[in-house]
């Protein structure tokens, strides 16, 4: 057998080796995202045998000991000999790189930039893994340690099933984590229930005292995602659907207008979400754009003197879930989530329009409140350019045009300058005192202004608080925001811990995501973090910024401690904000990321919204959250 040993083996040994040597290379990173990848592939794999029309469920079940299994009831990895490789097929595809590509199973396979590895490089990265096979009348079993076959495929027992089972333990040795978080795998896969109709997802988690368990089957599909999306705000009309395939490539598209001011537009190909879009959302909203002209044009809402709707217009209030499913996708774009071929973007267009079209004509009444919907954009649209025009007029007459309120800091070098937007004149004021006057600089903003503020985005801009941030980033705005031109490096959000400062917080959030994206995708915006309690005992202080802090420095009792709740930032001095919450090395920074932002946007959407029901449950969800509550 030692001559039969260099072939194969070696190749296989080379290929794991590879793996554990640079696993960035093949899942991304070693932290949370490339831990939680390793999920993704085996999902995916049994995503793969559904959209094959073979398998109907698959179960996730997270273990106690952090391992991870992943079954479905597909047709099972085929174990026949491989007549190249001279081992079973299942063994070839758990360790050798590359070797699921061999198994092509036609139809749409997955091939993202972001998927399909292939599971050996799973296998490569757990401490341990067992491959289950239930097919041709057995349960037939495999097990590998990091990536090495260390139990060959045998007979387990007889049985009628079908489907295959992977558990893996991803290896401490690879990861700097190795715990999943239930909330990143219940999202995926409940996306991916919504995006393949019918599929019956189930996650479960063990680890706990007790068991939780989620069951995800949409008979909608992506009809039911967007009902989904909807659930908090006002559908203008029914959801508005297709579904149908040309030319090789499988569409589907479900769109529905509401009364919000952003758009909520998710597109996917081959069940990856194309987070820098791509050729299917551009013949969507070139589809979408030309449908609604045409119709407003034909019905005398648009006259021949008004000009036409800008795409941004009539993708105002918009939710619209696009998936596309095609042979050979083209991924580009930086982080590859970007749709490439061409020719999808007439397929996609072509469908909408004649859709779209068709549900305009038949539904007038409908019609006519989208046209009013896209209108209103428009004309909210110009508003805002004229008062851009005017402010920037008016900055030109002002002379250096930074506004009055804004305590700059010396340096004149953005990388290394701060801006802190702080609430409210006396804790501006404080903040002023306690800055260091080189690098930091002070914008107080009046947060009742801003707070009473129940209305769309663009009023926000009438607001004269918010034009004086905007003139002191010094980046402009919406379409003619420029990053180059930000004057300082970091945006500091410092409001109080009350409610009035958490909403404060979630308009900042919104607007810099809405209408000033790349601040928060170049990781430009942080929130400071004051301490919720100074702690005095004689002539020692401390600071707590949660409550699990707080206990630990008071003890159970802490009878001889004088504890002192910070409501406000204005209940400090400028020595001790500056202190807790100001200065580098010691304070606390919250960087923002697109994820925390597009939670705001949703908070924001709760809490402007129209819909009354949504505002009273976030603030009793707030309520819960913090113990006294300024209201
Ligand atoms: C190739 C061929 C066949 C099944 C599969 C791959 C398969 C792979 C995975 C991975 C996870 N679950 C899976 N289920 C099936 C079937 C070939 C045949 O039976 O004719």
């Amino acid at each position: 057998m030692s001559t039969n040993y260099t072939g194969e083996q070696i190749e296989v040994l080379r290929g794991l080796e590879a793996v554990r040597k640079r696993p960035g290379m093949y899942i991304g990173n070693t932290a949370e995202r490339g831990l939680h990848q390793l999920v993704y592939e085996a999902v995916d794999n049994a995503v793969d045998e559904a959209l094959a029309g073979y398998a109907r469920t698959i179960r996730v079940v997270l273990h106690k000991d952090d391992s991870c299994s992943v079954e479905d009831d597909g047709r099972g990895i085929p174990i026949d000999i491989h007549a190249e490789e001279r081992l079973p097929a299942v063994e070839v595809v758990m360790t050798i790189l590359h070797a699921g590509a061999k198994f092509g199973k036609g139809g749409y396979k997955v091939s993202g930039g972001l998927h399909g590895v292939g599971i050996s490089v799973v296998n490569a990265l757990s401490e341990w893994m067992i491959t289950q096979v239930k097919r041709d009348g057995y349960l037939w079993q495999m097990k590998f340690e990091r990536g090495v076959t260390v139990q060959k495929l045998k007979k387990i027992e007889k049985t009628d099933g079908v489907g295959t089972l992977q558990w893996f333990k991803p290896d401490p040795e690879i990861f700097e984590v190795t715990e999943f978080h239930w909330d990143i795998l219940q999202k995926r896969l409940r996306e991916l229930a919504f995006l393949n109709r019918g599929l019956s997802i189930t996650l479960r988690d063990e680890r706990g005292e007790s068991v939780r368990e989620r069951n995800y089957t949409f008979d909608g599909g992506i009809v039911s995602f967007v009902e989904w999306l909807n659930e908090k705000k006002d559908p203008l009309h029914p959801i508005i659907s297709t579904h149908a395939e040309r030319d090789g490539v499988d569409v589907e598209v479900a769109m529905q207008y509401t009364g919000a001011y952003a758009d909520q537009i998710f597109s996917y190909a081959n069940n990856i979400g194309t987070i820098e879009g791509g050729m299917h959302l551009q013949g969507f909203r070139q589809a979408v754009t030309n449908a609604v002209n045409s119709y407003a044009r034909k019905r005398g809402m648009l006259k021949e003197s008004d000009s036409s709707l800008s795409t941004d217009d009539v993708v105002e209030g918009l939710t619209a879930v696009v998936s596309v499913k095609l042979a050979d996708p083209q991924f580009e774009g930086q982080t590859k989530t970007k749709l490439g071929n061409a020719r999808v973007r007439s397929i996609v267009a072509g469908l909408v329009s004649e859709r779209l079209e068709f549900f305009l004509e038949e539904n007038p009444k409908f019609a006519r409140a989208i046209i009013e919907k896209c209108m209103q954009a428009q004309r909210a649209r110009d508003a805002a350019k004229k008062a851009r025009d005017l402010s920037r007029r008016k900055n030109a007459l002002e002379g250096s045009g930074l506004p009055g309120k804004l305590v700059d800091c010396k340096n004149a070098n953005p990388s290394e300058s701060e801006l802190f937007l702080v609430e409210g004149d006396s804790a501006g004021g404080t903040a002023k005192g306690g800055r260091d006057p080189n690098t930091q600089a002070i914008l107080p903003l009046r947060g009742k202004i801003l707070n009473v503020e129940k209305a769309r985005l663009d009023k926000v801009l009438a607001n004269e608080e918010i034009r004086t941030m905007i003139t002191a980033l010094g980046t402009g705005f919406g379409d003619e925001f420029n990053v180059e031109k930000l004057r300082y490096n970091k945006i500091i959000i410092m409001t109080d811990a009350d409610v009035d400062g958490s909403h404060i917080r979630t308009l900042l959030l919104t607007f810099f995501y809405r209408q000033m994206k790349p601040l928060v995708e170049d990781g430009h915006v942080y929130i400071a973090q004051p301490p919720l309690y100074g702690i005095r005992k004689g002539k020692r202080q401390w600071w707590a910024f949660t409550e699990a802090e707080l206990k630990s420095i008071v003890g159970e009792d802490g009878k001889e401690f004088v504890v002192q709740q910070y409501k406000g930032l204005g209940e400090m001095d400028a020595e001790q904000l500056a202190e807790t919450t100001m200065e580098v090395g010691n304070r606390r920074l919250k960087r923002i990321t697109v994820e925390d932002a597009v939670e705001a946007e949703q908070i924001f959407t709760d809490l402007m919204g129209d819909k009354v029901e949504a505002r009273k449950q976030y603030i009793f969800e707030y309520a819960k959250s913090v113990k006294s509550l300024d209201l």
